[in-house]
């Protein structure tokens, strides 16, 4: 049997760090290891970087994995078939909510593809978590956070992720506010960068200590469906043929043109996602809010034939933020003398996710 862990939360809130850290772990001990990404889109950064990373991964796209169990059902068995995994991390797009009754009851009906459901961990930012908490304003409306907290509901871990950004007192706070809303529930308070902290992530929920609830959480489709539906998938894979000296600096000057646009029209940033290769070099950028900064650093030296991926989720109206956003790299390629061009461009509005019964 193949061991399946299920990794859900909010957009941004550092799933695909922590499943890749573990992933590595896997297989420093000599196990296979599989990756599931999921996503209303169809070109992403998630499995971009995770394939860079030598991981065996599969997606399932055109909808979140409440929608779609039958590809999913496909893509684990592609999974199963070609890299033979021991343990399987399948992340859900960060806004699905229900996994228990879409994904966790199917699959325990399904005995013939030898995949067992062990784990449902729920991630979710601290310093966003800790203010929903404390009633403080936050970027998202109200049925955006309802997603947020119909994730929590399922936990079968809740995994306070990005402690580290947090000082002892809020971290005191953020744990006793989820010993209130959410009693009796295992909790973990990790640094997904640090090995350590993913090295018990990956004891808890290989040991069973995080099992998924054994019935579905109830949700509320209409406030989950409004929630979806405010929010905008701009996503658009750029190529340049033969990117001479000074090819960081065009990327740099893509992420910051998209960036001034997005926080000029004051839009609510879940999470805004780059994925950048060439022969030699990839990385993956993320700016889960405006206002960060350092990530410059992270985009390596690029030359040659570089394929630059673009994931933007936030709240908007789909077709502004696209529009926005195509401005913004237009700016960016007519500053960088035009050797970039758009190869796919997806605009789209989550679709309300349908009832399961
Ligand atoms: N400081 C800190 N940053 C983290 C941690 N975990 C993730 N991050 C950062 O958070 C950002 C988003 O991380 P991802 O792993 O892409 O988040 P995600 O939940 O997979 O995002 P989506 O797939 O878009 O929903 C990245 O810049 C990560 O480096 C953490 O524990 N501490
Ligand atoms: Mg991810």
């Amino acid at each position: 049997m193949t061991r399946l862990h299920l990794v859900n939360g909010f957009l941004g809130s550092g799933k695909t760090t922590a499943i890749v850290q573990a992933a590595r772990e896997h297989m420093a001990r000599g196990e296979r290891v599989g990756v599931v990404t999921n996503d209303q889109g169809r070109f992403l950064v998630d499995t971009a970087f995770v394939r860079a990373q030598q991981i065996p991964v599969v997606q399932v796209t055109g909808g979140c994995f409440c929608c779609s169990f039958d590809q999913l059902l496909d893509v684990l068995t592609d999974l199963n078939d070609d890299a033979r995994p021991d343990v399987i991390y399948a992340e859900s797009v960060g806004s699905c909510a229900d996994l228990v009754a879409t994904v966790v009851l199917p699959l325990r009906a399904k005995p013939e593809l030898s995949v067992t459901c062990e784990s449902l961990s729920v991630f979710a930012d601290s310093r966003l978590l800790l203010r929903l908490f404390r009633g403080e304003p936050l970027p998202f409306s109200d049925s955006v956070l309802y997603i947020m907290e119909s994730q929590l509901e399922e936990a079968g871990t809740l995994v306070l992720n990005k402690i580290d950004l947090l000082d002892d007192a809020a971290v005191k706070e953020l744990l006793a506010f989820s010993e209130e809303r959410l009693p009796g529930r295992p909790v973990l308070a990790q640094n997904s960068l640090d090995q350590r902290h993913v090295l018990r992530w990956i004891e808890m929920i290989d040991s069973g200590g995080a099992q998924a609830p054994r019935f579905p959480a109830r949700v509320d489709y209409d406030r989950y469906g409004e929630g979806e539906t405010q929010l905008a998938w701009v996503d658009r894979a750029l190529s340049a043929e033969d990117l001479g000296i000074g090819g960081r600096m065009q990327v740099i000057a893509m992420v910051r043109e998209i960036a001034q646009a997005l926080a000029e029209h004051r839009v609510p940033v879940a999470h805004v996602k780059f994925h950048v290769s060439c022969p030699g070099a990839s990385a993956k950028i993320s700016l889960t809010t405006l206002s960060q900064t350092g990530w410059e650093s992270e985009i390596p030296d690029v030359a040659g034939a570089v394929e630059l991926l673009v994931n933007a989720r936030v709240q908007a109206e789909s077709e502004r933020a696209g529009d926005w956003i195509d401005a913004a790299l237009e700016r960016a390629c007519v500053q960088s003398g035009g050797g970039w061009r758009v190869v796919t461009a997806d605009t789209l509005t989550p679709q309300a996710p349908r009832r399961p019964y």
